[in-house]
């Protein structure tokens, strides 16, 4: 996250960090949000990635990301990855995947499930974008506090011709992705925060709703909005799944 604020414990309680085991300890280089008491919604270009490792656990109910070993206090294992069955690598489009654990997460104040916000439109409302990711265009330092950022959502006219050359988007920008960008700054989510959650507040920002899961962008703070996987086109799909 680029230009964001630490979050607080208990702020984002169904954040989690997804970990790869490249055989020197964890790196927790994607994010994601727990939805159920046993499944993650992340991206799923998360899980098929160039390096050809999957993530084997999550993290969770931390804003501090710690140490890179299995934490019996924090960590959870992944028993299965389910990938959206329209998900292509070569193209942007899908980018969503479901992680099932070992065993259900035990439920606190700082871990907690979050609701999918089902309004297949864009919030009017300001958004939150979170992650351990990158924190500057420049330098390839991540964050190891959880990081928030406010943007906000830009219709699919406006954030289209962003992308219209993109040969990985040759159907430009769809109603299954939403766009969101900081009016007025440069906050925004990079490099290491794509499978972790957009967000819209209820309630005073008492508790978050997911509408999108971080999926890429043109760079990181700069005008071009984001891009992020549009949660409420897949509720058949994540109910199919979550719910037997
Ligand atoms: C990435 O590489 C990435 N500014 C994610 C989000 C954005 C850019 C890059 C959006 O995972």
């Amino acid at each position: 996250i680029l230009e964001g604020e630490a979050a607080n414990l208990g702020e984002f309680p169904h954040m989690v960090a997804l970990g790869f085991d490249r055989g020197n300890g964890y790196q927790f280089d994607c994010g994601g949000a727990l939805i159920s008491t046993l499944y993650v919604l992340t991206a799923a270009h998360c899980i098929i990635n160039l390096e050809r490792v999957e993530p084997t656990i999550v993290r969770a109910g931390v804003v501090q990301l710690g140490g890179n070993t299995f934490d019996d206090d924090t960590d959870y294992r992944i028993a299965q990855s389910i990938i959206h069955p329209e998900y292509s690598r070569s193209l942007k489009y899908n980018d969503i995947a479901l992680l099932r654990l070992q065993k259900p997460v035990s439920v606190s104040s700082t871990l907690n499930p979050a609701c999918l916000y089902t309004k297949d439109s864009d919030p009017e409302t300001p958004l939150t974008v979170t992650g351990w990711g990158k924190t500057s265009n420049t330098q390839n330092l991540k964050s190891n506090i959880l990081l928030k950022a406010t943007i906000s959502a830009v219709n699919r006219e406006r954030c289209g011709p962003h992308y219209s050359a993109w040969r990985k988007l040759p159907r430009g920008i769809v109603p299954e992705q939403i766009c969101a960008v900081d009016p007025d700054g440069h906050s925004d989510a990079c490099q290491g925060d794509s499978g972790g959650p957009l967000q819209v507040s209820e309630n005073g920002d008492s508790y978050y709703r997911v509408v999108g899961v971080t999926s890429f962008g043109s760079g990181c703070g700069t005008s071009t909005p984001g891009v992020y996987t549009r949660v409420a086109r897949y509720l058949n799909w994540i109910e199919g799944i979550v719910w037997p």
